[in-house]
């Protein structure tokens, strides 16, 4: 180290300069390893802090590494969970899928099965239809058969009820037995209403007293009613109700005699479908709602 004073006016060091400068060379050393220590312990300092930082640093860091780690195991376990439950979803997905193509299957096969039942159903009912048709057909035509039935049994009980009593007058006893009020004449009896009715009244009241408006068949009979007739008029059993022109007894025997007035029967004014005897005993066609004071039952006398 280079001496300040040494370049001085060319002076000669005394002792007292060199003790001078040993105790400055002393305090510079003093000065510089104080220094040094400085420098040591500030560098030490330095090193501690930038440890600790670093120390810290590292923590921290390890800390976070620990963190992400956790977080990435968590990540693939809930990853491979979600696999999971979507491979899951994919299998119901698919079953869902079959489930569905097996229903639709199964709807198609009903609503064939439905189309089929409708066309029997129809092909049923059609079958019905006719056997309901069938039947009110049979019915029907049994009902008729019956009627016929019924209509030929009476006309063959009057037909015996004649043959008995021809029987009877061929050996002699006549059946000529009528009830109260009743003229007899050959095997029928007579009844002669004298109150104003209409010829269905007159019908009516007919069959009420067991008999029926009468029916004529012969001359004789013709002319035996025209006796006892009411001279206004009377009811006969002869009318053209169903089949205009087409006249039809009420003992149901054919038009087999007549006696019509001339020019009857001539259906007039409103219609005209209901036979009266007129004073004379000749027959005319006339409205059936006319009110006649007479009219004629019949029935067969009894043995
Ligand atoms: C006339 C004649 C008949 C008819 C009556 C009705 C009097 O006779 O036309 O045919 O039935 O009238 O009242
Ligand atoms: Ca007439």
């Amino acid at each position: 180290m280079m001496n300040p004073h040494s370049q001085e006016e060319g002076r000669e060091p005394g002792p007292e300069v060199e003790q001078q400068d040993v105790m400055m060379l002393h305090r510079r050393q003093r000065q510089c390893s104080r220094q040094a220590v400085q420098i040591a312990v500030s560098a030490l300092v330095t090193a501690a802090l930038w440890a600790g930082l670093l120390t810290l640093i590292l923590l921290w860091h390890w800390e976070t590494m620990q963190d992400l780690k956790q977080l990435g195991d968590t990540a693939v376990l809930n990853i491979s969970q979600v696999s999971k439950d979507l491979e899951r979803h994919k299998a119901d997905q698919m079953a869902q899928k079959s489930q569905a193509s097996q229903m639709l299957q199964n709807m198609e096969k009903i609503q064939a099965e439905q189309k089929r039942m409708k066309t029997q159903d129809s092909e049923l009912s059609r079958n019905l239809d006719g056997l309901q048709e069938d039947l009110s057909n049979l019915k029907s035509q049994g009902l008729n058969e019956r009627r016929t039935a019924l209509d030929s049994l009476e006309r063959l009980q009057e037909e015996v009820a004649k043959l008995w009593i021809e029987l009877r007058i061929s050996n002699g006893s006549m059946c000529n037995t009528c009830p109260e009020k009743w003229v007899n004449f050959q095997w029928k009896c007579y009844y002669f209403g004298e109150s104003a009715k209409k010829w269905i009244q007159a019908r009516y009241t007919c069959s009420s007293l067991q008999g029926r408006l009468v029916s004529i068949h012969n001359q004789e009979e013709q002319d035996f009613l025209a006796k006892h007739i009411n001279e206004k008029g009377s009811w006969i059993g002869l009318r053209d109700l169903n089949i205009e022109g087409e006249f039809v007894w009420m003992d149901e025997n054919p038009l087999d005699y007549s006696n019509w007035q001339t020019g009857e029967p001539n259906n007039g004014g409103e219609g005209e479908d209901c036979v009266m005897m007129l004073g004379s005993g000749k027959w005319n066609d006339a409205f059936c709602n006319s009110y006649l004071d007479g009219w004629i039952c019949d029935q067969l006398a009894t043995c």
